[in-house]
């Protein structure tokens, strides 16, 4: 099992202890999660904060940090002779605790005696059992357990920062994510399926011993935003979005997009639009630094989309009014980007809104906006994604049009041109440094150039 030292994980845990002034933690990790019987598994992936406090990627586990006594205890059982059989000699779990700075490993049955059911600190709960678990623990009922906000909020704020040896680890999944879109760029060809691609992706991760870091999407269809669907047959003058990443043995993720033409040429039409979102993505990268307010660069992005538009013929008016109304949330409705860490929308789990808003900045119910999961300001040691896109989605632009929505601004005439276009997306990981920014891992084609390049 690859792990941190024991000082990474010990740091972690004082520098969190001096952020909830006492009470106890309680940190669940995950279990195996059945796929159609309780034998038959899901791939097994740790929770993500228990991952980053303690480390330990096997199933069963929870912790405590007992603050007031100041101790700390991993629950689990220790491998019987019936685990060795079917899952072969394993290193104990008291090893392993020591591997993570941990004394203490006692059994799960043992839980309710060191926790104090009125000051019990615990994260909100994404896994039913889990929720269970904890709901049974302090005899309430699932719908009315209380995660503590105070832990919430330190946990964000701890894994918010990255350290070095996690942007080590995260340039090591960018670097293998690299591999996985080139081998796409070059696998892709009018006449082959969606699947046969998608086959070589994962076959270029599993080489590296990468896992994937959520599911591959990859289509022609890439107006629809996660498209999980890989049963097409590609054709001549067709994009395909390849939005897929990996995470590493340690969990950590990349998330890259890029936009690939089925023929190895764009074509005219496919130049204007993917020449905007290239120009959106690397300026908006360009402008990185701490202090920039996040929804900021989203704004500017959708500023350059809204002016290559009008550029081309497709809206009409004043840049600003449109951004007022959020005319681009037709053309990009999703946001900018998100953190990424441990988990590839870094922390979701624990409420976006703690993780990429602050008091004072509010949520926009904006179609575009509302989408956006990182608005606040950026501050070093932040690993955020930056991810423009255009697309043309027939059944928005439909509605839209017949509900007579942004009738002033868009060209709606125009717009229909573009039905079959599908989508464009181009992505990237960026760490917010001390000065400004770095793009995580190794240069992956982007350029028009570069890609129809690597694809002859
Ligand atoms: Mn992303």
């Amino acid at each position: 099992m690859k792990l941190f030292s024991a000082e990474t994980y010990k740091n972690r845990r004082n520098n969190l202890k001096k952020n909830i002034v006492k009470g106890k933690i309680l940190f669940l990790g995950n279990n195996e999660a059945p796929m159609n019987y309780t034998d038959n598994t899901f791939r097994f992936r740790q929770d993500s904060s228990f991952l980053y406090y303690f480390g330990i990627n096997l199933p069963g586990l929870s912790a405590l940090i007992d603050i007031d006594n100041d101790q700390e205890i991993i629950f689990g059982h220790e491998f019987s002779m019936d685990d060795i059989i079917w899952i072969g000699p394993h290193e104990s779990l008291a090893s392993l605790a020591q591997k993570v700075g941990v004394e203490k490993t006692i059994s799960p049955a043992e839980i309710d005696k060191y926790i104090n059911k009125n000051a019990l600190h615990f994260l909100p709960q994404y896994r039913f059992d889990n929720q269970i678990f904890i709901a049974e623990l302090l005899n309430q009922k699932t719908n009315e357990l209380k995660p503590s906000l105070e832990l919430i909020k330190a946990v964000v704020s701890q894994r918010s920062i990255k350290t070095h040896e996690e942007i080590v680890e995260m340039t090591k999944s960018v670097n293998v994510t690299r591999e996985m879109h080139v081998t796409a760029m070059k696998a892709t060809a009018a006449g082959k399926m969606e699947y046969e691609v998608v086959g070589k992706i994962l076959e270029t991760m599993h080489a590296h011993n990468a896992e994937l870091s959520y599911p591959v999407i990859f289509s022609v269809n890439g107006q629809t935003l996660h498209n999980h669907y890989h049963g097409n047959k590609m054709q001549a003058g067709q994009l395909a979005i390849n939005d897929s990443g990996c995470e590493t043995e340690m969990g950590y993720a990349g998330d890259i997009t890029r936009t690939i033409p089925v023929s190895g040429k764009f074509s005219q039409k496919q130049k204007d639009i993917y020449e905007t979102v290239l120009e959106m993505e690397v300026s908006s990268i360009e402008s990185l630094k701490p202090g920039l307010m996040y929804k900021d660069v989203h704004l500017s992005a959708n500023k350059i989309l809204l002016t290559n538009l009008k550029t081309l013929g497709l809206v009409t008016g004043n840049i600003e009014d449109m951004l007022e109304e959020g005319v681009g949330g037709l053309f990009m409705p999703h946001g900018l980007g998100h953190m990424i860490g441990l988990d590839v929308h870094d922390m979701e789990a624990l409420g976006e809104n703690y993780v990429g808003y602050r008091n004072g900045l509010d949520r926009s119910t904006q179609l575009g906006l509302k989408s956006l999961r990182m608005a606040k300001e950026l501050e070093a040691g932040h690993v955020i994604t930056v991810e423009p896109g255009c697309y043309f989605i027939p059944e928005l632009i439909s509605r839209y049009k017949t509900e007579g929505k942004f009738k002033e601004f868009v060209n709606y005439s125009k717009v229909e041109e573009y039905l079959d276009f599908g989508g464009i997306r181009i992505e990237d990981n960026v760490f917010i440094t001390e000065t400004g920014h770095q793009i995580l891992g190794e240069a992956i084609p982007k350029t028009r150039e570069e890609v129809e390049e690597i694809m002859r």
